[in-house]
């Protein structure tokens, strides 16, 4: 039987400083998602988008917390207390659930449904580690935070250990593939924790193909199945400009469909994410459309 895919979309900005990741979703659809993985042998189906309140729509009289803490963490919260059931029931069903940014704020979401009831390692693909906290982040933006909230470091406001961490995931089977910015917080609470990170220059040195083979290795040991964040500002941004915070000197194209064919061909996938696709910054549509492609060969997707 085909495998089935359940598209989720969840259009938050919430998290990032960047308005327009929100219309993440619908960027990719139109870049005909569902008709790419229909390519790669996959039934999909478009559940598609999760309620997400609009900035503008929001009671005015709502405060915000002082500068320098974690900004809309109860949004946050709601969003990914609704998309961990959507992916915990997507799973239950026997489909692969998969994400639509919305910023990597969803990821603590996404994370805690499929780590429900399963052992998971998890695959981050970033320039980013996503590893700050509230206390420690220079922004304030959650989608600066996900593995941190996930990996249950930092106090992520009351009930966090209900919402934020991934019971199911242990720090000792997550790889971050592609590491190029770090704060300085952030570089410590890495080195604190058992995640392995592999940064752009182990991938110049080694080569694509040994790195995702390792990363695979740390996220499969032991679990009953992977997550894998794909952040589209992982790429170089002469290939993804739509993203709200690039860094030069990313993964190639090359490079980033042969490690979603890695994906691909570990059997291991469980659930998915395409996070920070900005559509007010991107070149006709293009970013969306290289993460749909990315898509395609994360489920399989090939040539011959
Ligand atoms: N992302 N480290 C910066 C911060 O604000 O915490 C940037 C985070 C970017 C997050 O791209 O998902
Ligand atoms: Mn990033
Ligand atoms: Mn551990
Ligand atoms: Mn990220």
């Amino acid at each position: 039987m085909p495998r089935r895919v359940r598209i989720l979309g969840a259009p938050t900005d919430y998290g990032a400083n960047r308005r327009g990741v929100d219309m993440g979703p619908s960027a990719i659809r139109y870049a005909d998602l569902a008709s790419e993985l229909e390519v790669a042998g996959v039934v999909p189906l478009d559940e598609g988008d999760l309620p997400v309140p609009r900035m503008e729509e929001r009671d005015p009289d709502t405060e915000e917390p002082p500068a320098g803490t974690a900004q809309f963490l109860r949004e946050t919260r709601e969003v990914c207390t609704a998309l961990a059931d959507r992916v915990a029931e997507s799973i239950d069903a026997g489909a692969t659930p998969l994400a639509l940014g919305g910023d990597h704020s969803i990821a603590i979401g996404s994370l805690a449904g499929s780590a429900r009831d399963a052992r998971i390692g998890a695959i981050w693909f970033d320039a980013h580690g996503d590893m700050n906290t509230p206390t420690t982040s220079p922004s304030g933006n959650v989608h600066g935070m996900p593995l941190a909230a996930a990996l249950g470091i930092g106090d992520f406001s009351e009930g966090a250990y209900d919402w934020a961490n991934a019971l199911g995931l242990d720090d000792s089977n997550v790889a971050i593939v592609g590491l190029r910015s770090l704060d300085g917080d952030e570089r410590d609470a890495i080195r604190d924790s058992d995640v392995t990170a592999f940064t752009m220059s182990a991938i110049d040195e080694r080569g694509i193909a040994s790195v995702v083979a390792d990363a695979l290795d740390v996220a499969t040991d032991g679990t009953d199945g992977i997550h894998v964040s794909l952040d589209l500002d992982w790429l170089d941004p002469t290939v993804a400009p739509g993203v709200g915070t690039p860094v030069r000197g990313g993964v190639t194209y090359r490079e980033a469909h042969l490690a979603m064919e890695a994906v691909a061909r570990s059997g291991d996938l469980r659930s998915m994410e395409l996070v920070e696709v900005n559509p007010v910054l991107d070149q006709h549509n293009e970013t969306a459309a290289l993460a749909v492609e990315l898509a395609a060969s994360a489920f399989g997707k090939r040539v011959l």
